[in-house]
């Protein structure tokens, strides 16, 4: 009989996420790269991928999912990344934390803590997974922040408190971006910030930075992620620093997938 192929199980469909999402911008460059003309990149969202990954893996169905780490998709689910010998998705990169031109003289107390601020995988992975589980973003965030004191000392010894000053973060419906802007609000508010935390698109996330309608984002994916973005806008903000490194993202599927290891086994 006719042997079925990866791309036959699996309708030569990847399941995206938001449209205007780096990921997305990657994942049509390796359909191109990789030659896998007849395939299709669904869009849609993360919350909508990974529903769409949980009922493929309850009943382990094939399913080529956009992924990215820190993700609670990998400590709920058995994944593996495909492997990517061209490199487009990158190596490794690094989430930098960007504000507007000027935030630095407005705000300069937040700002110190901004250029401070940075923190590990495992510590994101902690309030994404709490989310995940049920318990409200901001409620997730505070348990984080009082389990690591320490660690937001660091970022916060002797940044002096102020008055009320009003904050715009701004931020893109990804789940880790979820978890970092809600943990940071409570840190700003806690030095007496009044935070409005604003979920966007990704393009209006960064043209909300280069037209100063917001002050800062923590959600700047590099080298490769934003890139398009960061060099349309580029002198229009400030890049502040980094505040996670070693972050990835890729193809993955569930590791039930036995076949399939790299992004080169789909042509097959
Ligand atoms: N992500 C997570 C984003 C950046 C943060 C990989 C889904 C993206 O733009 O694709």
């Amino acid at each position: 009989g006719t042997k079925t192929t990866a791309g036959d199980s699996v309708d030569h469909t990847i399941t995206g996420i938001d449209p205007g999402s780096g990921h997305m911008e990657l994942t049509a460059r390796a359909l191109k790269e990789y030659d896998l003309t007849d395939w299709n990149l669904t869009s849609g969202s993360g919350a909508a991928m990974t529903a769409a990954l949980k009922r493929a893996y309850d009943k382990e169905e094939p399913i080529i999912i956009t992924a990215w780490s820190p993700h609670w998709m990998f400590l709920k689910f058995d994944l593996k990344y495909l492997e990517d010998p061209k490199l487009v998705y990158g190596d490794s990169e690094e989430i930098h934390s960007i504000t507007r031109m000027g935030m630095k003289d407005d705000f300069p107390e937040a700002y110190t803590i901004f250029q401070r601020f940075n923190w590990d995988i495992e510590d994101m992975s902690e309030i994404m997974v709490a989310i995940e589980d049920g318990v409200k973003p901001e409620e997730a965030a505070q348990t984080w922040i009082d389990d690591n004191q320490d660690k937001v000392a660091e970022w916060t010894d002797g940044v002096a408190n102020v008055d009320g000053d009003t904050l715009k973060l701004v931020y893109a419906p990804w789940d880790s971006e979820i978890a970092s802007h809600n943990m940071m609000k409570l840190v700003l508010e806690d030095k007496g910030y009044k935070v409005e935390l604003s979920m966007v698109e990704p393009g209006p996330m960064f043209s909300a930075i280069a037209d100063g309608s917001a002050d800062a984002t923590f959600a700047a994916w590099l080298p490769i992620t934003h890139k398009t973005y960061l060099d349309k806008f580029d002198g229009k903000f400030e890049d502040v620093g980094i505040n996670m490194v070693n972050v990835k993202q890729g193809l993955a599927v569930p590791t039930y997938m036995e076949d399939i290891n790299s992004i080169d086994d789909l042509k097959k």
